[in-house]
């Protein structure tokens, strides 16, 4: 089949491994009423960690199969379903080879910090989930269709929190007289964050070995919970984590101010990360895809919008919890994590806006929406799941076979 990505008539093949995910669902969606046509890869891990660890989304959720159903009713359009394991080779071949796909959107990981340190066991599955994962997605491209764009879910939590200005993938340095552009160092903090490093360095080699186009986008914490498309019916919602597993940090606090409890900060706060919309998600990877690498590179967006510290996200939550009356406090936890409360931050984020990126700021509005979504939910919102159990330092060899 004729790949080249300029042809007009038929539309671009999008495959989006964890498309029944909380990025991945959003972005299945846009690309779709973007005319894209698009297949869901998903082996559904994510519900049964939710069933392993008794932890629920905040907004109910449809079954992917209820989800599909509904959309194709509401705009006539079909998503393809593949459910598997992408370590297992013989599924993603088969999905490869019935789909043949333009572009692979790669959602598809064990992506919580906190799961990842719960116990060797879910150490273990998830740098194994992710590299081995990963690997077989760049063998399924080698083999099955060469020209195929991944798209890979990257971190900004690959770098680190260096003393210097962090840049999009690569560093130029100056070394004893000679100069040369050099991969940015990486300084990870956890085995998940550390899976994407190593993905990182597998996804170049086989760019430059095989000739694989790849884009490596390393993204900041999401936060929302709405896009234009998941908001037209309520089997369309996306899942909204607030636990202290999967939870990420503005998210968490909106629900938590919903229900009265005191935000969380983590040890002194300080600790500053890039933030992006989740409407912001779906718009980088669909210009990531209309906008593909070249044969043999590999390209490396930071994808955020803005940096927060966490004092800061905690400060902006409570002055739009007073505007909705609700009396917000804030406590301070021990710090469940290694990683520093207090450090210098400046990533730069420039390529996807070159690309055309309209970001959507942390504005009132926004937090104004998504804490009246959470106060809408409150109901349903379980406080036990709220406060950190998993500690990086306390982490051993002895499997923990029950919630803590
Ligand atoms: P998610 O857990 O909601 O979705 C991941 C999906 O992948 C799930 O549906 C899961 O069932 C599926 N999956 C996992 N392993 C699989 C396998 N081996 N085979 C097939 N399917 C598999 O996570 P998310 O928040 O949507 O994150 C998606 C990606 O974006 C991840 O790679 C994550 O590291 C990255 N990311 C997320 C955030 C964030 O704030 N949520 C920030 C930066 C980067
Ligand atoms: N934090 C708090 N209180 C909380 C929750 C978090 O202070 O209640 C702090 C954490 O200690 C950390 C920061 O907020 O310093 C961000 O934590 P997070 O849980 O929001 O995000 P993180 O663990 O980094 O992981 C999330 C996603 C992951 C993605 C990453 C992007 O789960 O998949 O890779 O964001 S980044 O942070 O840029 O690496």
């Amino acid at each position: 089949s004729n790949h080249s990505s300029n042809e007009a008539s038929s539309p671009k093949k999008v495959m989006v491994i964890g498309g029944d995910g909380y990025c991945g669902w959003a972005t299945s969606l846009h690309l779709s009423n973007k005319n894209y046509e698009v297949a869901v890869v998903d082996n559904l891990v994510r519900r049964s960690f939710d069933h392993q660890l008794g932890l629920d989304s905040l907004t109910p959720i449809a079954s992917i199969h209820n989800r599909i159903r509904r959309w194709k009713s509401l705009t006539g359009k079909d998503i393809g379903l593949y459910v598997g394991d992408i370590c297992d080779f013989e599924f993603l071949s088969e999905a490869f080879k019935s789909f043949e796909p333009d572009a692979v959107v790669h959602f598809g990981e064990q992506r919580s910090a906190p799961y990842s340190m719960i116990d060797r066991s879910r150490a273990v599955y998830t740098q194994h989930n992710n590299v081995i994962g990963t690997l077989n997605v760049l063998f399924a491209i080698k083999e099955f269709g060469e020209d195929c764009h991944l798209v890979k879910l990257g971190t900004m939590g690959e770098y680190g929190t260096p003393n210097i200005d962090i840049e999009e993938g690569f560093i130029t340095i100056t070394h004893n007289g000679r100069t040369d552009t050099l991969p940015y160092p990486k300084q990870a903090s956890s085995f998940y964050h550390l899976s994407k490093v190593h993905d990182s360095h597998n996804i170049a080699f086989t760019c430059k070995a095989w000739g694989i186009r790849a884009t490596d986008l390393n993204q900041g914490v999401v936060y929302g919970v709405k896009t234009e498309e998941t908001a037209m019916h309520e089997e369309l919602y996306n899942r909204l984590d607030y636990d202290a597993v999967f939870g990420t940090a503005l998210n968490r606090f909106c629900v938590q101010a919903a229900v009265g409890h005191p935000l969380t900060v983590y040890g002194k706060g300080g600790q500053t990360r890039g933030y992006l919309d989740i409407r912001d998600t779906v718009q980088c990877i669909e210009l990531a895809i209309a906008n593909p690498a070249q044969r043999g590179e590999f390209r490396v967006f930071n994808q955020f919008t803005e940096q927060f510290s966490v004092n800061e996200l905690a400060a902006l939550v409570m002055k739009a919890g007073k505007k909705l009356g609700l009396d917000v406090r804030t406590v301070s936890v021990p710090n469940p994590r290694v990683e520093a409360e207090e450090h210098y931050y400046n990533a730069k984020h420039t390529k996807l806006t070159e690309l055309g990126l309209e970001p959507h700021l942390l504005s009132d509005s926004l937090l104004d929406s998504l804490l009246n979504f959470a106060i809408q939910y409150k109901d349903r919102v379980d406080s036990k799941q709220i406060m950190p159990s998993v500690s990086w330092r306390k982490i051993g060899a002895k499997p923990k076979t029950v919630p803590a």
